[in-house]
């Protein structure tokens, strides 16, 4: 049987996104921290290679890489979505400390860990952003459904109730 090892040469051809402070003004709880910020040269928080494929029931599957810093009180984090299908995600962390927040509709919450080796899996209808709590980058895999689709205005408007400011 010949067996398909993967390596990460995707990220050369994955679909690079780059967000830095500015790109987020609405997602921080910080306003002000977040302009002093960007004033002081807006840097970098996160970038997503993403590999996207088409076609009914194929997934996609995408690397980020989040730096190490914080806005106000606040770490380094994702914007966080919702899916717009009720389709749930696998995460993979690679490298750094962080946690994984999930918030449902309903408000239902939950904090996981991120650390090397460990395997989340975030359930249909969770929103779920990523936050680094560590010193190094954070870098985590992520495999989901092609056509589930990226609500982040949900987010921006309400934001999560959990606000990550301790290791
Ligand atoms: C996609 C998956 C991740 C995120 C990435 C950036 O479903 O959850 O690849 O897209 O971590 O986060 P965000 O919230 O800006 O898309
Ligand atoms: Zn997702």
């Amino acid at each position: 049987m010949e067996v398909f090892i993967p390596d990460f040469n995707f990220v050369i051809d994955g679909r690079k996104s780059v967000r830095k402070v500015s790109d987020m003004m609405s997602f921080w709880n910080d306003k002000d921290a977040a302009q002093k910020a960007v004033d002081a040269g807006d840097p970098l928080v996160y970038e997503v290679y993403a590999c996207e494929t088409t076609g009914e029931g194929e997934l996609s599957y995408a690397l980020t890489i989040l730096y190490p810093g914080k806005v106000g009180q606040e770490f380094y984090m994702t914007k966080g979505h919702f899916h717009q299908k009720l389709t749930g995600e696998v995460y993979l962390c690679l490298r750094g400390k962080g946690k994984l927040v999930l918030e449902n509709r309903e408000g239902n919450t939950r904090v996981l860990e991120m650390s090397p080796g460990k395997v989340t899996y975030v359930p249909a209808g969770f929103a779920h952003r990523s936050v680094n709590t560590g010193k190094e980058n954070l870098e985590f895999m992520a495999v989901y459904n092609t056509d589930a689709g990226h609500d982040y205005g949900s987010i921006e408007r309400d934001g999560f109730k959990e606000l990550i400011t301790k290791e």
